[in-house]
């Protein structure tokens, strides 16, 4: 997969050489290249910024040096070697939510392209006119608001990579994971069975598998209620067995009234 980041901090972007991610970029998984906005101005100042139309606080990002960027980045003519356009995304707290399966989809793509604002943000005219040549998202990791894009580009990236086959030396991993299932995973734990006078649950040493995926099931659905009722809601109803059922229902968990369980 290739991927270009555009910034005016490219140094926030260093953490990208450590790690499994700095394997994956050794190896040749991961094309990254990280550029700076600035590169693309003019004027003697640099400048990528200026008042807001219709008045308000802040600063926007001016156009122009978005454009040159997004044109060498993702030029318009179809390239020699057959790539394809990239799928731009511009972190936001305007965009829509991140989540693991939008992860899975970006690991599909073969180009990425971020774009990082500042500020109050980047002329809307860069992103619609982006939208006449290529697919554009704007995406929210959740609801708060930080400096800019660029700790949400790191976080989009880690979730994305770490799909790639081969960055990821645990494919078994992958599958178990809180949220690829809908719920909250269990709590886990290793050795020593008892450390500070706080054991091990006793059914994850007894051995029986069959006990210990009902348990686990079990503190799945607990945890997710008491933490996560909106995951709850959102189960398709046929998701759950009796036992599930009867799980939440220990756990004060009030199921919608319909067509319940097996
Ligand atoms: C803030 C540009 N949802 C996380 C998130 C993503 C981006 C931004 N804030 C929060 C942001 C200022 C300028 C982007």
């Amino acid at each position: 997969m290739r991927v270009d980041v555009v910034s005016i901090f490219p140094e926030y972007f260093a953490p990208l050489d450590l790690s499994l991610i700095g394997r994956a970029r050794e190896n040749g998984t991961l094309r990254l290249a990280v550029h700076d906005l600035r590169s693309w101005t003019h004027d003697v100042h640099r400048t990528v910024d200026d008042t807001p139309y219709g008045g308000g606080p802040g600063m926007v990002m001016r156009p122009e040096p978005w454009g040159e960027a997004l044109d060498a980045l993702a030029p318009d003519e179809l390239s020699p070697d057959g790539h394809t356009l990239p799928r731009l995304l511009v972190p936001s707290p305007a965009g829509v939510r991140f989540t693991q399966a939008m992860a899975h989809e970006l690991a599909a793509e073969s180009h990425l392209l971020f774009a990082c604002g500042r500020y109050e943000g980047i002329d809307q005219r860069v992103l619609e006119h982006a939208a006449t040549r290529m697919r554009v998202t704007e995406v929210s990791l959740g609801d708060y608001v930080l400096f800019g894009g660029e700790v949400a580009v790191l976080v989009i990236l880690e979730a994305v990579t770490r799909l790639l086959p081969g960055v990821l030396g645990n494919a078994g991993s992958l599958d178990e994971e809180s949220h690829a299932h809908g719920l909250l995973e269990a709590p886990m734990y290793t050795k020593p069975a008892t450390w500070r006078g706080h054991e091990v649950p006793e059914v994850l040493r007894s051995g029986d598998h069959g006990r210990i995926a009902r348990w686990r099931r079990d503190e799945a659905l607990t945890r997710t209620a008491a933490r996560r009722p909106d995951m709850i809601a959102a189960l398709p109803p046929e998701s759950l067995d009796k036992r599930d059922v009867a799980a939440l229902d220990r756990a004060g968990f009030q199921l919608p009234p319909g067509d319940v369980a097996k």
